[in-house]
Order: C-alpha cells, then sequence, then structure tokens
C-alpha cells in the first residue's frame, strides 16, 4: 500500500480552492485533491457556496484518527457539527438536506429526483467500473476491449439519462448531481486520450459538447489540478500495480462496495 501521494497536495485553480477554504468551520470536508469520487463532493460543495474547511487527507496511510471518521479509510468523508459521514453519493445527499437554501443540485420535483438517482446508479455501477477496468487493461486486446466497453457506457448513459434537445445540462437548464457525479472522470479524460487512445468524438457530439460545457463550469475548473499532477497518481494505475482499494478490486473483476 503506497504510503505516500505525489505531489501532495492540489495544484492549479484546486490549489486556490484549497488555500480559500483553510480557516476551520463547522463543515471540515476531508478530501484528496487527485480523488474524482471527491470531486463530486467539492463540486456540490463550491455550487453551494457554503463554509467549508478543506481538510488534505492521504487515504493509503489509513491513519487511526481519519479510520474514526470513515472506518473504510476512503476519501472523501466530512464532519459537521462533529458528526461524520462518508461515500461520494451520500454525501451529495447530505449536502442537498443540510442546506435546504443554498443552491440545489438534486432536483425538488420527486419523479425527477427519483430519475437522477437511477442515472447516478448508471454511473456508478456501470461507468466508473468499465472506466478503472480500460485504464488497467495491460494487454492490447483488453485495452481495446475496455476502449469499446467504455465508450459504450458513456453513449448508454447519454441516450437513457440525458433529456437532449436544446438542454445545456443533462437533466435541462440546471447543472445537478448527473454533473457532480460523471465530471470529475471527464476531467481525467486527457489522460485515456493520452495512455489508451481514448477519443471522445467516438461518444457522439453532443456528449462531447455537454463534456466541454461541464469542464468549463467555475465549480468543476475550482476542484481540478494539473492533468500532469494527475498523470503522477495515474502512472500506477495504468500499469496496473496501484494498490488502492478500488484498483484491487478491478484486478480481481470485482467492484468496489
Ligand atoms: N465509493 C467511494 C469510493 C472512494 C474512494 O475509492 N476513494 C479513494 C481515493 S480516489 C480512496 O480513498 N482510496 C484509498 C484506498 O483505496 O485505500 C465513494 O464514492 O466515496
Amino acid at each position: 500500500m503506497p504510503d505516500h501521494v505525489e505531489p501532495p497536495h492540489a495544484t492549479a485553480a484546486a490549489a486556490e480552492t484549497v488555500k480559500e477554504h483553510s480557516a476551520p468551520q463547522d463543515l471540515v470536508f476531508h478530501a484528496g485533491w487527485f480523488c474524482p469520487f471527491v470531486q463530486r463532493a467539492w463540486i456540490a460543495l463550491e455550487e453551494k457556496g457554503v463554509p467549508y474547511q478543506y481538510n488534505e487527507v492521504n487515504p493509503y496511510k489509513k491513519e487511526p484518527h481519519f479510520l474514526k471518521v470513515n472506518p473504510k479509510g476512503l476519501v472523501p468523508a466530512l464532519e459537521h457539527h462533529g458528526k461524520a459521514l462518508y461515500e461520494s453519493l451520500v454525501l451529495l445527499e447530505y449536502l442537498e438536506d443540510a442546506y435546504p437554501s443554498a443552491p440545489a443540485l438534486r432536483p425538488r420535483e420527486a419523479h425527477e429526483a427519483g430519475i437522477v438517482r437511477l442515472a447516478l446508479q448508471h454511473i456508478s455501477n456501470v461507468v466508473v467500473p468499465t472506466f478503472y477496468r480500460y485504464v488497467q487493461a495491460q494487454e492490447p486486446e483488453k485495452q481495446a476491449e475496455g476502449k469499446q466497453a467504455f465508450v459504450k457506457a458513456l453513449q448508454d448513459t447519454y441516450e437513457q439519462w440525458f433529456v437532449k434537445g436544446d438542454a445545456q445540462w443533462a437533466r435541462g437548464d440546471d447543472f445537478g448531481w448527473v454533473e457532480a457525479a460523471l465530471v470529475p472522470w471527464v476531467a481525467r479524460f486527457p489522460l485515456l486520450e493520452k495512455h489508451r487512445a481514448f477519443n471522445i468524438d467516438g461518444v457522439g457530439p453532443e456528449f462531447k459538447a455537454w463534456a466541454q460545457r461541464a469542464l468549463d463550469r467555475p465549480s468543476v475548473k475550482a476542484t481540478t489540478s494539473e492533468a500532469t499532477a494527475y498523470e503522477q497518481i495515474y502512472r500506477r494505475y495504468f500499469e496496473d500495480t496501484a494498490e488502492s482499494e478500488v484498483a484491487k478490486a478491478t484486478r480481481k473483476g470485482e467492484w468496489l462496495k
């Protein structure tokens, strides 16, 4: 298990965001700058504009005090008024419920909120595991299979869960949970392009236009580090030597619970 993360802190616009959120607050966001699951909740915090304190954690070290916050030892996690929670999608729910007057990322209408939860299940159960299988594939034929499966997972996401037409965002006029849950992996596409011959054009022009809009969103920019910094972390995934829980589960043909 690696006990170091290189570089050990956020860079580019994300470094500024970390600095702006260094003062103590009732809400402590335990995060790792490099982690796409973290970026989900981090985007939501930035969209809502609520006060929070950013606390950089190296989850590979499994420090005893962090295991008290999240017994799984994974980032993201948060403490709010001293009470802890973890799991990126649970944190998205929590931020909606804890800050009802802040800008909402979850639709207010009950059925639409249900549809969006289904979209998030698809992203978490299909798109994200397919991403790691593609990244960790070593033999050329496995990489080709990985690419095909990943492109299909993204196309299915668009076909099944995007409203289409003139909508700016996945579910219509509002930037929301589908963006927060999926864009962190889109922000890591340059690594796939460089190491796995991925090309977003293969997914389709509408998805590509959505992805570019989402990457330009201030909350996404403010939580994104330099591509070269991600590269150092993901090198171990591309060589399939990463020892994270996600990487180990993917290697075994399973998915992280
Ligand atoms: N299902 C979790 C996944 C979180 C996760 O895997 N985080 C990684 C960093 S990207 C982590 O903390 N890894 C530490 C480890 O694997 O030991 C969520 O959605 O929050």
